[in-house]
């Protein structure tokens, strides 16, 4: 069974956040999306013999978060900013076990009646200058909502977890440039054994 699971740690209250009364959709609309994913995840077992997502967490941006970011974008601090300028104020990452799956997913996604991909931003061919490594898409839902996916490997997963662990640790300055180089150099052999992975994967599902 694999696992959806959402990480906001506390839900914004809707009488304080900025999302203001928008609040229970937002939540409903990041739980539809959840079930289209665990749909997606059985129709493609059926194709692979193996449900290709890991697993999926899911959360609402944290009030605090989005407000630093409205600031931080010049925008101001309200329920339009955080739902029409800004676009992952809801958002859902999506963990699949190789990367080839990572594109069938976006592509069952994409092809959801109501959901328009207005962007993507493709880490995985081309990888942030630390290594970083995802699949980024926004969604326009229902003509109404703004909805960020980022799909990613186990392993990328894993690497981007610890960087945002390293990023947010407090001093490490003396060993920063040099963990810095080590997560490159991580995220790199791990780019590099999930290629490996792949090919292993694909000869057992031909052989
Ligand atoms: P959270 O908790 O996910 O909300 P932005 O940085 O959002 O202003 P942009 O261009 O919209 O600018 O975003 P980008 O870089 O495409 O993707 C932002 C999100 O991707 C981040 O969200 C992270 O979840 C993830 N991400 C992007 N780059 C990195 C990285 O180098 N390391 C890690 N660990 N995650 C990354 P937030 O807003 O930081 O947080």
């Amino acid at each position: 069974m694999n696992e959806f699971r959402e990480i906001t740690s506390e839900p914004p209250n809707s009488e304080e956040t900025i999302y203001g009364p928008a609040l229970p959709q937002m939540k409903a609309v990041m739980d539809e999306l959840a079930d289209r994913v665990a749909r997606i995840g059985s129709q493609l077992k059926a194709e692979l013999g193996m449900d290709p997502i890991e697993h999926c967490v899911m959360r609402i941006k944290s009030d605090e978060s989005m407000r630093e970011k409205c600031r931080r974008r010049g925008l101001p601090e309200t329920a339009d900013s955080a739902l029409n300028r800004i676009h992952d104020a809801i958002g859902l990452r999506i963990v699949a076990a190789f990367v080839s799956d990572v594109y069938r997913i976006r592509d069952c996604i994409a092809a959801f009646g109501d959901c328009e991909v207005i962007d993507e931003k493709d880490y995985i061919r081309h990888a942030k200058p630390n290594g970083y490594r995802s699949l980024h898409l926004i969604l326009r839902y229902q003509g109404a909502w703004y909805v960020e996916i980022q799909l990613r490997t186990i392993s990328m997963d894993t690497w981007a977890a610890l960087e945002h662990h390293m990023r947010y640790k407090k001093n490490i300055s003396g060993n920063a440039q040099l963990i810095e180089a080590e997560l490159k150099r991580c995220a790199d052999e791990l780019a590099s054994t999930d290629l490996s992975m792949q090919t292993i994967r694909d000869m057992i599902l031909d052989s």
